[in-house]
């Protein structure tokens, strides 16, 4: 039974939304506490009709929880997992720290639920990039094989949190006011009017901390190491939605309607996809919503095999909260 939940990071810009969708989905949780480090512990946070005040993370806290969303930052997930695990507790966390433990499943509730069966006390949910990609790949993985990916990603500045958003909005004031460059601290340079082709740290081979969590986590996700994924994320001056260009090999052959009819069909996926109506999924139009947007859906010019497309995601929803709500549910019903 989970019905004595904890939310770990409650005041965060992802936090915020998991407590909404804990009431709009209507989860059937009896107890609820909301648990912070000390800088937000004793914040008022309304949960439906409810005000409730924010409690100190630390070990006790866990007392009684049968189950935990988390969403905060790596080295924070590092250290209190334990706490909640050794009380007995489930922990779906949302940070990248334990996402390539092999104790731990990568879930993605569209494309790997049975992978849940197999937790020994967390559950991981992937990075944003990574979560909305797998949901467009999963039918096409099924229906023909997928040998490779080609992806760019348009990131929003959300994805770097609250923070990201207001140095978006004060650099582009910097900018039109004329004031200049406006000094960088969450991004590594000015993103008013501006594109970084850098998210996350330097990696790999030339790739960056982003790119290697699109090609490890997808892999993981899959179960299937001979996927083989080139990214490139780029981040840019919009405040929630990522997007995404995405070329597919496949091993069979598809044509770009049975791709289409595909994606329609597919849990999660929303098609919007007539280009001589100017109909394609923008940012804009994700924000707020939990499906994967895909359009401009056509067979790739250059190869036998290749489908394009691009795709549209909340980041702070499909891509953090709604996911990790989904693998609460996938729990409840076990
Ligand atoms: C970004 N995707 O847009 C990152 C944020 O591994 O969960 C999420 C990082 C992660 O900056």
């Amino acid at each position: 039974m989970y019905e004595n939940l904890a939310l770990v990071g409650a005041t965060g810009a992802v936090g915020r939304i998991v407590l909404d969708q804990l009431v709009q989905r209507q989860l059937p949780y009896k107890t609820l506490k909301l648990l912070a480090s000390s800088r937000s512990a004793g914040t008022q946070v309304k949960v439906g009709d409810e005000t409730k005040t924010v409690e100190l993370l630390e070990p006790s806290a866990f007392d009684g929880v049968d189950l935990v969303i988390a969403s905060t930052p790596d080295e924070v997930s590092a250290e209190f997992c334990s706490w909640a695990v050794e009380r007995g507790a489930v922990v779906v966390d949302e940070s990248a720290f334990w996402r390539m433990d092999p104790k731990v499943p990568l879930i993605v509730p569209e494309v790997n639920p049975e992978a849940i069966k197999g937790h020994h006390g967390i559950i991981a949910s992937p990075n944003c990039s990574t979560t909305q990609m797998v949901v467009a790949m999963a039918p096409i993985y099924r229906a023909a094989g997928i040998r490779r990916v080609v992806v760019s990603t348009y990131q929003a500045t959300s994805g770097a949190g609250l923070a990201g958003n207001v140095e978006l909005e004060k650099a582009t004031q910097a900018a039109l006011s004329k004031q200049g460059n406006h000094t960088a601290e969450t991004f590594q340079h000015d993103i008013a009017f501006n594109l970084i082709p850098q998210i996350g740290s330097e990696k790999h081979e030339g790739y960056t901390s982003e790119e290697m969590k699109m090609v490890y986590e997808t892999r993981k996700i899959f179960g299937d190491d001979s996927i083989q994924v080139c990214p490139t994320c780029v981040r840019v001056p919009v405040m929630i939605g990522h997007s995404e260009s995405i070329l597919i090999e496949t091993e069979k052959p598809l044509s770009a309607a049975e791709a289409r009819e595909l994606f329609a069909a597919a849990p999660g996926i929303r098609v919007i996809d007539d280009l001589s109506q100017k109909s394609y999924p923008m940012p804009r139009d994700c924000d707020g919503c939990d499906d994967v947007l895909i359009g401009r859906i056509r067979k790739d010019l250059s190869s036998e095999n290749g489908i394009a497309f691009w795709c549209v995601s909340d980041n702070l929803r499909k891509g953090a909260a709604t996911n990790a709500i989904q693998i609460a549910e996938l729990l409840m019903k076990s």
